[in-house]
């Protein structure tokens, strides 16, 4: 687009109106930052014009810099003739009129304007942390100067979106307007108001909040002590506290200076790199190869839950949390109370951490209705079946919900492994049914598997997506087949890891290694959190089904003694009453060791690296399976499952594009050479012998057929 296109000087009266239109999200694309210092440099020049107002056309103000374009040749402005520097020297002022988001570089084109006007929906803030990089446009220099240091470290090094409504109290705008308003008069009432104030405010001059650090310069210890855990293996959160710390140690100029050296220590860093490639996975894993763009979409209005255990209780929050009406039953009136009173206390539990107000609590909960059965779902718009994970259990509720419920309402599973065509196949619409896998907390995880059964119908998948985003989750596609993606991708993992146990590790080994490279739990320490006894019967299906999945008999003793994890104090660690904390148990390291030598297996010691490759290149390489299956459209969305469903540290990408760092061809290699060593639990997929001659990274790997 020429620059003229994507920026453009409008007169209104004496009021320059600077519109910036880059659809879709206003991002300061190709030509648009020289069209925005092309449209102010017109503005000056024009005697008719005592005041200008920058707008973003559409939806919102400017999004920020062009993500797409970081990593590639695109050369940037030179410091000193960027926007973010001419705006504030502009002779004449220049409003900023915002409406949707001003993120990253749009906030901070916004705060090198001389004021800033919102509509109360508005979002601001400085989101850049989040893509491994900091605010490189001045950010780190006006923030503070405007909101104090205290409040601009806070929202750099968190990268949240503020509403207007807090900004306003921060001091980053100077008005806010009420969503009827029109941003663009409202900015031109307010360029008529200020039009002949002089001397124009510069965020630049205002040094009178910077006094706040200057009176507590321990503020960046304690911020850099408080991110600590977050802020693991990552480079950026500390280079954005550097950057506040420069506003407020050094004159502006030399400020912005570091600012600009400290963001190029991270442009270009793996931990960017990562991000970044997450960040537009994320949107990837939205598009359904094939699904046209106009596929009607079923909108939802209500829900209803049927089982009112952990899973369904999370699923009821879920929808309560974001405005829905949601019906819950159970079995029993029983199973519905304690169901309830499930609800109350997790709600009540995040009151109490202060992370959520008790009004909002009393407004979610009475969304939350319990019903005694199917007569009172029947006109709901969609139900998720969150019961018993068995199949004899699952059918005669859809049978049920089959008979009951209105034409047209989604039937969604919560199943997380169990055949999506078998359950639909007892309904007389199995074209309304999908798979709607939530993943435990079920409202705190955001992903959502959205399983495609064989007669699922291309609007029912793409009404689950949307029914997903709508209540803050993430939904991937996933195909039908035992673990659909998710759970059979992790499925080898969790094998090796208790085979790794009978060659000589310990639990606590190999947790220390998925911790050191990010994982907020060990594994083992997750099992002992889900429940051992949950994988049991999942892991013998599997095992009488597939040889890839022998028993495991180290695993399986634990559950046979009663050692289900924390919920009886005991699984592969031990657990001091009341206190989550795992304890190595002696009894668990000599029951390893027994039956490992029972089983005969020789015992060696392991590098960090062979138990972390152990692990993922076992997930890896049935990751390539259920692409070439197409099971999963690509392996970006592997990753989106893996960061989402399994917290897979988001600054190494996820599981396909980590490996990518190593390089398909090793990993092949690795995995062949496994193959030699244990046999045919590791027998290459073929799909990724052939991605490794080709060549083709794992992450940018697609099944066969999908463009
Ligand atoms: N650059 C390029 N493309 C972007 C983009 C961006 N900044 N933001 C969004 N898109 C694309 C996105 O990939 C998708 O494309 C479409 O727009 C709709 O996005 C110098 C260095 C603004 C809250 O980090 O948070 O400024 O899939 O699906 O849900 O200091 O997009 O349609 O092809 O997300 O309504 C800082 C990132 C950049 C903001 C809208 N800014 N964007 O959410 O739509 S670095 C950000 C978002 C920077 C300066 C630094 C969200 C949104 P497609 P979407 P949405």
């Amino acid at each position: 687009m020429s620059e003229a296109a994507v920026v453009r000087l409008e007169k209104r009266g004496d009021i320059g109106v600077i519109i910036v239109d880059y659809p879709p999200v206003n991002a300061l694309g190709p030509g648009v930052a020289e069209g925005i210092i092309a449209c102010l440099q017109e503005g000056n020049a024009d005697p008719a014009i005592k005041a200008m107002v920058m707008v973003g056309a559409g939806r919102s103000f400017i999004a920020g810099a062009d993500i797409r374009g970081f990593g590639t040749a695109r050369k940037r402005l030179p410091l000193g003739e960027r926007p973010y520097d001419l705006l504030d020297r502009s002779a004449k002022p220049v409003v900023a009129a915002i409406h949707g988001f001003a993120l990253g570089g749009g906030l901070e084109t916004a705060m090198g304007c001389h004021y800033r006007v919102a509509t109360k929906s508005a979002k601001l803030g400085l989101p850049e942390v989040l893509i491994g990089i900091l605010p490189g446009g001045g950010g780190t220099q006006r923030l503070p100067r405007l909101a104090g240091p205290k409040r601009a470290l806070e929202m750099i090094t968190s990268g949240r979106h503020v509403p207007a409504s807090e900004a306003i109290n921060y001091g980053i705008v100077d008005r806010v307007v009420d969503d009827s308003a029109d941003i663009v008069d409202a900015g031109i009432a307010f360029a008529r108001e200020i039009a002949d104030k002089r001397p124009l405010p510069r965020v630049r001059d205002n040094e009178t909040k910077l006094q706040e650090a200057r009176d507590n310069p321990g503020i960046f210890d304690d911020i850099r002590k408080s991110i600590a855990r977050r802020a693991r293996n990552q480079k950026a959160p500390y280079n954005c506290i550097a950057a506040v710390e420069a506003a407020c140690t050094l004159p502006f100029d030399q400020g912005m200076a570091r600012e600009q050296e400290l963001f190029e220590e991270l442009v270009n860093a793996d931990e960017a790199k990562a991000l970044r490639y997450a960040f537009f996975a994320e949107r990837e894993v939205a598009k359904i190869p094939g699904l046209s763009k106009d596929v009607p979409i079923r909108e939802f209005k209500n829900a209803a839950v049927v089982g009112a255990g952990t899973m369904g209780g999370g699923i009821a929050m879920s929808f309560a949390d974001f405005g829905f009406p949601v019906k819950i039953m159970d079995a029993t009136a029983e199973g519905l109370a304690k169901g309830m009173q499930r609800i109350r206390d997790n709600y009540a539990t995040s009151v109490k951490r202060g992370s959520l107000a008790q009004d909002e609590m009393d407004r979610r909960l009475a969304r939350i209705e319990p019903v005694a059965g199917y007569d009172d779902i029947a006109q709901q718009d969609v139900v998720i079946e969150a019961v018993f994970e068995q199949m004899d259990v699952k059918k005669p509720i859809f049978v049920k919900l089959d008979e009951v419920m209105k034409p047209g309402a989604l039937l969604l599973s919560n199943t997380s492994a169990l055949d999506i065509d078998e359950i639909a196949s007892v309904t007389k619409r199995p074209q309304d049914v999908a798979g709607a896998h939530f993943f435990s907390p079920a409202n705190v995880m955001k992903l959502l598997e959205v399983v495609r059964g064989s007669k699922t119908a291309p609007d029912t998948l793409a009404s689950v997506m949307q029914l997903g985003k709508k209540i803050g989750k993430i939904s991937a596609v996933a195909g039908n087949c035992d673990g659909f993606l998710a759970n059979r991708s992790r499925a080898p993992f969790n094998s090796e890891m208790v085979i790794l146990l009978e060659e000589g590790c310990l639990p606590a080994q190999v947790d220390k290694v998925m911790v050191d490279f990010g994982y907020p739990m060990g594994p083992f320490a997750v099992g002992d959190l889900a429940g051992l006894d949950v994988g049991y019967a999942g892991r013998k299906r599997r095992a009488d089904a597939n040889p890839n999945y022998r028993r495991l008999p180290i695993a399986d003793k634990l559950v046979e003694m009663g050692r289900y994890g924390q919920k009886t104090g005991a699984g592969w660690y031990k657990y001091e009453k009341g206190d989550r904390t795992p304890h190595t148990d002696p009894e668990v390291t000599a029951l390893i060791k027994q039956i490992s030598a029972e089983m005969g297996v020789p015992q060696r010691e392991f590098t960090d690296q062979e138990i972390l490759r152990r692990l993922l290149f076992s997930s890896l390489n049935e990751a390539c399976k259920i692409l070439e299956e197409g099971i999963a459209y690509r392996g970006s969305d592997i990753d989106v499952m893996w960061l989402h469903g399994f917290g897979f540290p988001r600054y190494r990408g996820g599981l396909m594009f980590w490996a990518d760092g190593i390089g398909v061809r090793d990993v092949y290699n690795q995995i062949a050479a496994w193959h030699q060593q244990y046999g045919e639990r590791w027998a290459p997929s073929p799909f990724l012998r052939q991605l490794a001659e080709n060549g083709t990274k794992l992450s940018a790997a697609k099944a066969p057929g999908i463009a």
